[in-house]
């Protein structure tokens, strides 16, 4: 195996030195998961919800320890990271819940009875990003275990530290050896071959829509179950009557929580004409007073990015003339000022692409017709935002807009009871809540003759 340097992108210093799987160590991981995989499936449901609250517990015992390395290794702000982990603790509360809980249909036929039963899938791949290492893993994982799955989980090159933590607490709170495997490797390599190999049913994948795409076409190949949650550039619509001290007051954490690194961020921010400029005023004011600085700090808002080609990447959206970018400190790390650009055109780039980054475009709209095809003219549709005091409006908005996931005077996306997931090329399938088992398992139909 060659070697991973993984790094603190708050001070570019080396914080762990890890081996590297290949292809063989991959095979090897998949040959593991699906020989347990008989044994997993066919565990009493009692006892595979009593080891889903166990590794909870788990969780909960290490929680500042998963929290701290999350913050070293993401940049990621403690107190971010500290509600991740508690996420994450609840997350498999939750599926412990549902193991007893989900089940199949009798179906009125004739001649007999008839049932269904949500089957396991076998061995499920995982592949997840490095903006939310542990709590993208962890919600994938969790309904693939209780669904009785066994799990190859490749996590992020950049991000791998927690996933390895949480396969370590897995298996000390319980969890049979070979449920549960991370494989730390390069995506082109190991995560190509998770999303080939022959022996794998389905693959859970969190990314960028290019990777996406070739996930999809490996996979195809032995027809597997996918899904796929992919990029976003999500509207945060502000109306007129909208109390605007409040949604300006959020916007900054929409769109510069987590260093702007969020599928979900509102990276668009739409305000109709009235109201513009007193929202730009008070936008900017709340990005004043944005705390970006030593994501260990407590009262840090915002931390680096994930890497310098990250940052190279952000920079390259940016124009030299900005309506506003908060001033840094000079120190090492991979920091990028939160910005807010006012686009001339709906059409420029940093209005159509996914930046990743902490640069928020604010453009007006005119009336509610041109707020719904200003928001939904995008390939993506993942996340959104609705600001206005007129309930019907917000009914109306709410049905009109292509998303998957969409908040109405807040900005928030996700509850571990709630489905989540994209419209158009931000992806398909749906994560969390009871959704989520759907995704892990096979109806299969039994009918039962009751002739005599
Ligand atoms: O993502 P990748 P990157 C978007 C965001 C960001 C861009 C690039 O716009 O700037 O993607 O980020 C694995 N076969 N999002 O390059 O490469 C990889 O190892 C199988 C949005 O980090 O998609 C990692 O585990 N797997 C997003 C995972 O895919 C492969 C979160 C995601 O990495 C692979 C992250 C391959 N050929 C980035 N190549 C979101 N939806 O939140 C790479 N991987």
């Amino acid at each position: 195996m060659s070697g991973l340097s993984v790094l603190d992108p708050a001070t570019e210093e080396v914080i762990a030195e890890l081996p590297s799987a290949g292809v063989e160590e991959l095979d090897a991981a998949v040959a593991r998961a699906r020989a347990r995989f008989p044994a997993w499936s066919q565990v009493a449901p009692s006892d595979r919800a009593r080891l889903l609250r166990a590794i909870g517990t788990a969780i909960e015992i290490g929680a500042e320890e998963l929290a701290q390395s999350e913050c070293r290794n993401a940049g990621k702000p403690i107190r971010d990271a500290r509600d991740e982990v508690a996420l994450v603790a609840e997350l498999f509360h939750y599926y412990a819940g549902a193991v007893d809980k989900v089940g199949g249909r009798t179906i009125p036929v004739d001649g007999g009875v008839a049932m269904t039963f949500p089957e396991p899938l076998g061995v499920v791949g995982l592949i997840t990003p490095w903006n939310f290492p542990l709590a993208i893993a962890s919600w994938k994982l969790a309904p693939a275990l209780a669904c009785g799955n066994t799990v190859v989980l490749k996590p992020a090159e950049l991000t791998p530290l927690t996933a390895l933590m949480l396969e370590r607490l897995a298996l000390e709170a319980g969890l049979p050896e070979g449920v549960l495997n991370v494989v730390v490797g390069p995506g082109r390599v190991v995560g190509q071959r998770l999303a080939e190999h022959p022996d794998v049913a389905r693959i859970g994948f969190t990314g960028s829509t290019v990777v996406g795409r070739g996930v999809m076409a490996a996979a195809a190949g032995t027809i597997k179950r996918v899904t796929l949650e992919l990029g976003g550039k999500s509207a945060n619509v502000v109306f007129a009557d909208a109390d605007l001290e409040q949604a300006a007051a959020q916007a900054p954490g929409a769109i510069f929580g987590n260093a702007g690194q969020d599928c979900c961020a509102r990276s668009r921010i739409l305000v109709e004409r009235p109201a513009f400029e007193r929202f730009l005023e008070l936008f900017v004011a709340a990005t004043e007073a944005y705390v970006v600085g030593d994501p260990c700090d407590e009262g840090t808002q915002m931390g680096p990015l994930i890497s310098a080609g990250q940052r190279e990447r952000v920079a390259s959206y940016v124009p030299e003339q900005v309506t506003y970018a908060k001033p840094l400190p000079d120190r090492p790390g991979f920091w990028f000022p939160p910005t807010i650009l006012t686009p001339a055109s709906a059409t420029d780039r940093v209005v159509r692409d996914e930046i990743f980054g902490p640069v928020a475009a604010v453009l007006p709209f005119d009336d509610e017709e041109g707020a719904v095809r200003l928001a939904n003219d995008t390939p993506y549709g993942l996340s959104g935002s609705v600001w206005t005091k007129d309930g019907a409006r917000a009914l109306r908005m709410a049905r009109a807009l292509e998303c998957g996931a969409l908040s109405i005077n807040s900005n928030t996306s996700l509850r571990v009871s709630t489905p989540f997931g994209g419209f158009k090329q931000s992806g398909f399938g749906r994560e969390l809540g009871l959704a989520a088992m759907k995704e892990n398992t096979e109806l299969k139909t039994v009918f039962y003759s009751t002739t005599p």
